[in-house]
């Protein structure tokens, strides 16, 4: 199946969503010239009869309380390349064809993301989530009926033309709503008298080449369901990276290791999205003075093994001598090939097909709880604090089983007070987590540490501390919080 995904009103939604004062109102971008014409209106100028590609001075004619904002392209090109690169997350063989519309090859993606609606979903939830901004999905077996159904349900729209529907979809067709049948080829189509597409079956193709030129062999084609053009992929990515830029400097091997992970694991798991495999492997330091230095080194075999990544990444941070603290930290892998091409034995994890398999499975695991909860709830079992490979702390604490919970507690415990408490009664248990007020008026407190203890601070919130009536205690398993090295109080 073959998506095609266009942005609402582009232009306009963008700088709708970035000036408040413009938002439900009739905007235009344009310039502001009378002799300027529409690039894009709003869909609440639409209802004016506005559209793009009509002179300024028509539009304002329509709407005495249009607004002209004056275009920036440069931001648009900029949102443009963030759409596609979150389109890209989804699937490699993504054709852009504008600023705002892209075709995408979804097959063999189901796996990954279920039916080809699901997926449209989960792609207008990312785009939204991301960037504000709403988009309408075509989804058809080719590219011409995925495009003109993106159009069928805008704004925000998705609309799906399964196989057995083509016939009678085209049987309705206006033809003016091919692409590329322009005003010139409607006069023709008129005389001709071809209303819908499937009118154009009446023809053979040497009297529509005769009327329509070249493009009377594609009508031909398309008239019976058929295109034979494939999804371009006009974007061959070169690498994928990710990096932080650390709430505080850091010099500490443990915190870099968690950290280092983490990215080699959002690195590893956006290589398996795409059903590829790297051979290059790089890190990218940058420290309290701004000055960065990046190291990357060539890898035994192809892999997209979050588990490889990191060790390379992590060998590659070791040969770095720290003269000064870290701020930001990256790893990024590169040269790819296809995952399905033949791939010699992975050569760094022990050459067993077992233990392969095992992490492969491990790096599967991963990648559905990071779907589902984000990329901060796993962390490798070698660096939680129950670790003996951990910091100093950590280590004194080795032996003891460690655990985390969250708890909510509802009651008249609001306030700075409670808070202060918590945290004071956290640290002396030597717990790490945090507390803040939630939005209905509970707290919710998150500890981690060694689980006696943790267990101990749970029934210190059942009772209360001074000053507070607490009503209800719940408490719920939660997985390991990497980097959370104190407790703090979150506003
Ligand atoms: N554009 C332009 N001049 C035109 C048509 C479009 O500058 N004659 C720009 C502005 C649009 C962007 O390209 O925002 C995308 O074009 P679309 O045709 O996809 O139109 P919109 O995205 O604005 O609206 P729609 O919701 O109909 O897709
Ligand atoms: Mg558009």
């Amino acid at each position: 199946m073959i998506l095609h995904i266009d942005m609402d009103a582009f232009f306009a939604a963008i700088e709708q969503r970035d000036d408040p004062f413009l938002r439900n109102k009739p905007i235009i971008v344009a310039g502001n010239s009378n002799r300027s014409v529409v690039s894009t209106a709003s869909y609440e100028a639409r209802q004016f009869g506005i559209h793009s590609a009509m002179p300024v001075f028509q539009a304002k004619q329509r709407c005495e309380h249009l607004i002209i904002v004056p275009g920036n392209r440069q931001k648009y090109a900029a949102e443009s390349k963030k759409i596609m690169g979150i389109i890209e997350g989804f699937s490699p063989m993504v054709e852009q064809v504008s600023i705002d519309e892209a075709y995408v090859d979804i097959t063999g993606c189901e796996k990954l993301f279920g039916p080809p609606i699901a997926m449209a979903h989960k792609i207008k939830t990312a785009i939204f989530k991301e960037l504000d901004l709403t988009c309408s999905i075509g989804i058809a077996p080719v590219k011409f009926l995925a495009k003109i159904a993106s159009d069928m349900d805008k704004p925000n729209g998705i609309t799906l033309i399964n196989k057995d529907e083509i016939e009678k979809f085209i049987k309705h067709l206006p033809i003016a709503r091919v692409p590329g049948v322009g005003k010139q080829a409607m006069t023709r189509m008129t005389i001709l008298q071809i209303h819908t597409l499937a009118d154009i079956q009446k023809y053979d193709i040497g009297l529509l080449t005769q009327n329509f030129g070249k493009m009377g062999n594609r009508l031909h084609e398309l008239s019976r369901g058929k295109d034979s053009s494939r999804v371009e992929c006009n974007y061959v990515r070169k690498s994928i990276s990710s990096e932080t830029t650390l709430t505080h400097d850091i010099s500490d091997l443990t915190m870099a290791k968690q950290i280092l992970l983490a990215l080699a694991q959002r690195v590893g798991r956006d290589l398996r999205k795409r059903q590829m495999v790297c051979r290059n492997v790089s890190i990218k330091l940058k420290f309290s003075d701004f000055t960065q230095i990046t190291r990357s080194k060539k890898i035994e075999s192809w892999s997209c093994s979050s588990t490889v990544i990191f060790n390379e990444a992590l060998c590659l941070y070791k040969q770095v001598v720290l003269k000064q603290k870290i701020r930001l930290l990256g790893v990024g892998v590169s040269i790819f090939k296809d995952k399905n091409a033949p791939v010699q034995m992975d050569l760094l994890c022990p050459p067993n097909e077992k233990t392969k398999k095992r992490w492969e499975s491990v790096d599967r695991a991963v990648d559905s709880i990071m779907e589902k909860f984000g990329s901060d709830m796993v962390i490798k079992a070698s660096l939680t604090p129950s670790s003996p490979q951990n910091t100093e702390k950590d280590k004194r604490r080795k032996g003891m089983q460690a655990t985390s919970m969250k708890v909510i507690i509802k009651g008249r415990v609001q306030g700075v007070f409670f808070r202060a408490e918590t945290q004071k009664k956290a640290k002396h248990l030597n717990l790490t987590g945090y507390v803040r007020n939630l939005r209905d008026g509970s707290v919710e407190a998150f500890f981690q540490g060694e689980k006696e203890r943790v267990q101990t601070m749970v029934e210190w919130c059942h009772k209360g501390p001074p000053a507070s009536k607490v009503l209800l205690v719940i408490p719920q398993n939660t997985a390991w919080l990497p980097g959370c090295d104190n407790f703090e109080i979150r506003y």
